[in-house]
């Protein structure tokens, strides 16, 4: 079994019951057992501002899947919640689900590139995921604790649940 890590986000059609919904999703992956989720958190959005601010979360998982069937499965989970693929970058979703982390392997194809490429600079992912896995270091060796300490945290606002 491998750990996982899986960004949530969204910002359409009550975002925050898609988050709980998706996590309810995440809990019947197959050949994997349920870890944990994140407290959730609203953000501002990164990119286009001309969509509604996202609800934001990351869920900790252990998994028998290969990474790539991972991805199927978390993309299948999108497509049940409604999600529609645009070509618009950064553009408003009901539910984005992204691999952030798959143990310790470095993964760079034409479908998957694992560590996440954005995950670094996202106070949206690495202030959840620090929450949950304050002690972790990445396959690059740089610690979650002194990457939350870099990044901007001014446009995020826990929700209590
Ligand atoms: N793909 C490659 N690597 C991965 C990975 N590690 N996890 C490929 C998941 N998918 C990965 O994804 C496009 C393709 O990326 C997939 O088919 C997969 O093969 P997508 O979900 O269709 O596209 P996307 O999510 O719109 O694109 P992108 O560039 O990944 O968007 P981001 O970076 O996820 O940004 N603001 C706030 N506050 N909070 C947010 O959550 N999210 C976005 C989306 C923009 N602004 C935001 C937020
Ligand atoms: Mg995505």
């Amino acid at each position: 079994m491998i750990d996982a890590y899986i960004a949530l986000g969204a910002n359409l059609e009550n975002p925050y019951q898609q988050l709980l919904q998706a996590i309810e999703h995440l809990k019947q992956l197959p050949l994997s057992e349920w870890g944990c989720v994140s407290p959730l958190y609203s953000s501002s959005p990164m990119g286009p501002q001309d969509q509604p601010d996202y609800v934001n979360g990351v869920a900790y998982i252990r998994t028998s899947l290969n990474p790539h069937q991972l991805l199927d499965e978390l993309q299948k989970i999108e497509l049940t919640q409604g999600r529609v693929r645009k070509s618009e970058r950064w553009g408003p979703r009901t539910l984005d689900l992204d691999l952030l982390l798959y143990g310790q392997q470095v993964i760079q194809d034409e479908r998957l590139i694992v560590p996440h490429y954005g995950m670094k600079e996202r106070a949206f992912v690495l202030v959840p995921l620090f929450d949950i896995a304050p002690a972790l270091v990445l396959p690059d060796g740089s610690a979650i604790k002194e990457l939350v300490r870099l990044c901007d945290q001014t446009q995020l606002f826990r929700i209590d649940n």
